[in-house]
């Protein structure tokens, strides 16, 4: 596997020559600054490539070319939007830029409910604590029915905590969940929007009608109109998997276990139409048997990203060490190892050192990356010496 990292951009603190001096090969990146649903122009492309090449370094992937959520809901302007997706695509491939991840989970791209909690060892995690996202549906979105989601555990709990939650640990959940997680990735709702709250509720609106069925059509419709654009010009598409790999504020899922990707795949049955195969999603559901799924899809796998979790017994979940959790990113590494030339990301890392108050993006500090890239650079070294 290439190794390789995702940067932020121009503008990210952490610059290419710090990446080039820690082993990375190649990098992940966006044009941040192109609102979703703009025309990536070939000559965007080509100065962020060069950019990058200056550097010594290589675009290995696009992450994201974000998908308009009129695209998920089948809005009436879906079409345009593809015509104008399919531009972007074609402008990737003709600038060499082949690996695109996206994803197509509604409304909201990838959610915790805590963005620094502290580990035993001092360092900091991302976390998901199933009664505190419940008390945001209940309490604080006050989604209607949400009650019939949870357990009468989760209730109760939920109903407790709303004893005790301060008016400023409210704005810190809202902010976890809706805001900080989710503008850096081309979200929705970036920090600074006035009511965030509102506007998700809005947003949640535009899935009023739509199952699981009606989004898997919605995401063969686009496929089919995408994928061909995708193989004139070189380009593999890869879907992110949905984090976390279940059900959420009433939301249809996509792509949560093996039997939504055997779907999905045979829906364009198509090699560019293939999967990023994020460890650290998949883990987060006892479900999955994330080596078993590696196995399976390796060969439709455009994109890895190597991350791993801790699931506790009621369903919460923590980011482990890269060496350690459910993913068991070991045995993923033996897999991927026929594949030299496919783009590996270490995703996320835990926040240490004197990283912590950076204000780094969730997830995206260096330190804990830094740590992480090299605990799998010498899994790979092993794996390639001993098998
Ligand atoms: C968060 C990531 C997501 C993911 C995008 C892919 O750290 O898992 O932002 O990269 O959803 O489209």
């Amino acid at each position: 596997m290439e190794k390789t990292w995702r940067w932020f951009g121009k503008k990210d603190n952490i610059t290419l020559s710090d990446l080039k001096q820690i082993g990375v090969e190649g990098i992940v990146t966006a044009l941040h600054h192109i609102s979703n649903g703009e025309i990536w122009s070939l000559d965007e492309i080509l100065d962020l490539k060069n950019y990058i090449e200056a550097a010594g370094l290589r675009w290995s992937v696009v992450e994201s070319l974000p998908v308009s959520e009129s695209i998920k809901y089948a809005g009436a302007d879906r079409d345009e939007l593809i015509e104008k997706y399919k531009i972007s695509l074609a402008n990737l491939g003709k600038a060499g830029v082949r690996t695109v991840c996206y994803n197509f989970m509604p409304v909201i791209d990838w959610i915790r409910t805590d963005l620094q909690k502290k580990q035993e060892n001092g360092t900091y995690a991302l976390y998901f604590d199933r009664v505190r996202f419940a008390y945001f549906d209940l309490y604080i979105l006050k989604r209607k029915d949400a009650e019939k989601d949870y357990s009468p555990e989760i209730l109760e709990q939920a109903q407790a905590l709303d004893k005790t939650i301060t008016e400023s640990e409210k704005d810190e959940l809202i902010d976890a969940i809706i805001v900080k997680t989710q503008g850096f990735v081309n979200g929705n709702i970036k920090e600074g929007d006035q009511n965030p709250v509102a506007i998700f509720r809005r947003l949640l609106d535009l899935y009023k009608e739509v199952d699981k069925n009606q989004l898997r059509e919605n995401l063969k419709y686009f496929l089919e109109k995408v994928i061909p654009t995708a193989e004139k010009y070189g380009v593999n598409l890869c879907i992110h998997p949905d984090d976390p790999p279940f059900p959420v504020l009433g939301l249809p899922r996509i792509v949560t276990n093996a039997e939504d990707v055997e779907w999905f795949l045979k829906a364009v049955d198509n090699p560019h139409n293939g999967l990023t195969f994020c460890a650290g999603s998949l883990s987060a559901s006892l479900n999955n048997d994330v080596p078993v799924m590696a196995q399976k899809f390796a060969s439709r796998t455009h994109f890895v990203h190597l991350r791993s979790t801790n699931v506790f017994p009621n369903g919460n979940f923590v980011e482990a060490s890269h060496l350690g959790g459910r993913a068991n990113l070991l045995e993923l590494i033996k897999i991927f190892k026929k594949y030299p030339h496919l783009p590996m990301r270490i995703d996320h890392g835990p926040l240490m050192l004197s990283d912590i108050d950076k204000k780094y993006n969730p997830g995206y500090s260096f330190l804990g990356r830094m740590k992480a890239l090299a605990e799998v650079s010498g899994m790979m070294a092993a794996v390639e010496a001993l098998t």
